[in-house]
C-alpha cells in the first residue's frame, strides 16, 4: 500500500495528533532527530513569543517495538504549550475576521458565528505535525541514500542567489550557521535588517526558499497518466504550506523566457553514466526523477497577522473593525524552509516505496539495488 498520514489538533488545544500508515517495518526512529527538526522549525529570526513558550516534546505512542517500526501505524503526540490565547474563548479575535487568514470563508462554509472553530485548525502551529512527519520521512530517506536540504532564497526584497547547483549536505552546513536560515551568510545579514525594519513599522515580510533533493533514482513519478506526473504531486504539496503562494520547479520561470534547445539540460554519457552541464529541468522530465537533483522553490505571502491593523469588519455588530492583535510571528520563511524539507521528503519518500515497495526496509534496499545494478550496465559498451 501506499504511504498516507493524517493530522489533527488545534493551535491552543491540548495536543497535536498524527498517525502515519504504511511505512516498512525495521527502521529505528530517534526521537531527537524529530526533536532537532521541530526546533529548526521554531528557532529563526522573527519569530513571536509563542515559540519560545512551545518546548515541542514530541512522544511516539505505538508503531515501534524496540525502537524500530513494526510495519503498524506510527502515532504522534506533540502536545501545544501555549494552551490560551485571548479569542479562544471570545473576544474581538471571536467575531472579528481578519484578512488573509481563513476565518471568514470557514465560518461561511461551516456556518460558525464563531471564528475559533476555524482559526485554531487552519492555525500554521499545524506544520509542527508536518515537519514531525518529515522527520520520519527523512529518516527513511537516509536508507537510500537521499538528501534533503532547504534555504532561504529571499525575505521581502533582499535575495540570495541560488544553489540549484550544489549538494544538499553543503547547502546545510551554510545554512546551519544563519538564524534566517541563508546560504550566504552576506545576504543573511540583510536579510535579518529586512525583518528588524518590518518588525519596527509593525508589518511582516514574506519571501521565497528552495529545496534540493539529491540522490534519487530516476523514474520516480510517471508519464503514463497525469495524476501521477512528479511536477504535479510535489508542486500540490508545497502549496499547502500555510502562505505558499507559488511554487517553481527548476528555473520553470526563467526557461519561459528562453528558446527551445537553451532552456534544457543537454546530455552525454561519461563512463557509462549520463552527464549533464546544466539542471534547468530541475531533476525533473516527463513527469519523472531523471537522476539530477530535483529543485523546487516556494514563494510565501507575508503572514496576515501584524501589529499594524487592516480593514475588516465585527460578524455580531456588522459595524467596520480592525483585525485583531494579540502577537504574531514578522517573518516565518525560515520556517518555511523547514517545512518544505519535510513536504519534499514526505512525496520523495511515498514515490520510493510506491516504486520499490516492501513490507520490510530489507526488501525495498533490495529492490532499489537491483534496479541501480540494471542502470549501472545499461550504457556499458
Ligand atoms: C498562528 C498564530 C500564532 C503563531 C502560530 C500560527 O500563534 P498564537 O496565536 O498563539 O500567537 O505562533 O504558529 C505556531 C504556534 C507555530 O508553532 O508555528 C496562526 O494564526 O496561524
Amino acid at each position: 500500500m501506499s504511504i498516507r498520514f493524517l493530522t489533527a489538533g488545534d493551535s491552543h488545544g491540548e495536543t497535536l495528533v498524527g498517525i502515519v500508515e504504511g511505512l516498512p517495518a525495521g527502521v529505528r526512529l530517534s526521537i531527537r532527530e524529530i526533536q532537532k527538526e521541530l526546533s529548526r522549525r521554531r528557532r529563526s529570526y522573527g519569530r513571536s513569543s509563542r515559540q519560545i513558550i512551545e518546548g515541542d516534546t514530541v512522544s511516539i505512542v505505538s508503531g515501534l517495538w524496540k525502537g524500530k517500526t513494526t510495519g503498524a501505524p506510527v502515532a504522534i503526540l506533540l502536545p501545544n504549550k501555549g494552551r490560551t490565547v485571548q479569542g479562544r474563548k471570545g473576544g474581538a479575535l471571536g467575531v472579528v475576521p481578519r484578512p488573509g487568514h481563513a476565518d471568514l470563508a470557514g465560518c461561511l462554509k461551516y456556518g460558525h458565528g464563531d471564528i475559533p472553530p476555524i482559526s485554531e485548525r487552519a492555525s500554521a502551529r499545524g506544520t509542527a505535525m508536518r515537519v514531525a512527519i518529515g522527520a520520519i520521512a527523512k529518516t527513511y530517506l537516509k536508507q537510500f541514500s537521499i538528501d534533503i536540504a532547504g534555504h532561504v532564497l529571499s525575505i521581502g526584497a533582499v535575495k540570495a542567489p541560488s544553489r540549484s547547483g550544489e549538494l544538499p549536505a553543503a547547502v546545510r552546513r551554510r545554512t546551519a550557521r544563519s538564524t534566517v536560515f541563508c546560504a550566504d551568510s552576506a545576504v543573511s545579514k540583510l536579510m535579518i535588517e529586512e525583518i528588524t525594519t518590518a518588525r519596527t513599522a509593525g508589518n511582516s515580510v514574506g519571501g521565497s526558499v528552495e529545496v534540493l533533493a539529491g540522490g534519487l533514482p530516476p523514474g520516480l513519478g510517471s508519464h503514463a497518466e497525469w495524476d501521477r506526473r512528479l511536477e504535479g504531486l510535489l508542486s500540490a504539496a508545497f502549496m499547502t504550506i500555510p502562505s505558499v503562494k507559488a511554487v517553481e520547479i527548476g528555473d520553470g520561470i526563467e526557461s519561459a523566457a528562453r528558446y527551445g534547445v537553451d532552456a534544457h539540460d543537454a546530455m552525454s554519457l561519461v563512463d557509462g553514466a549520463v552527464h549533464r552541464d546544466t539542471n534547468f529541468a530541475g531533476g525533473i522530465e516527463g513527469g519523472m526523477t531523471n537522476g539530477e537533483t530535483v529543485v523546487v522553490r516556494a514563494f510565501a505571502k507575508p503572514i496576515p497577522t501584524a501589529r499594524r491593523r487592516a480593514r475588516t469588519f465585527n460578524m455580531k455588530t456588522l459595524r467596520p473593525a480592525q483585525s485583531p492583535y494579540v502577537r504574531s510571528d514578522v517573518c516565518v520563511i525560515p520556517a518555511v524552509s523547514v517545512i518544505a524539507e519535510s513536504v519534499m521528503a514526505w512525496e520523495i519518500l511515498r514515490e520510493m516505496l510506491d516504486k520499490f515497495g516492501g513490507d520490510n526496509i530489507n526488501d525495498t534496499k533490495a529492490a532499489l539495488d537491483s534496479y541501480n545494478k540494471t542502470l549501472a550496465e545499461r550504457f556499458r559498451k
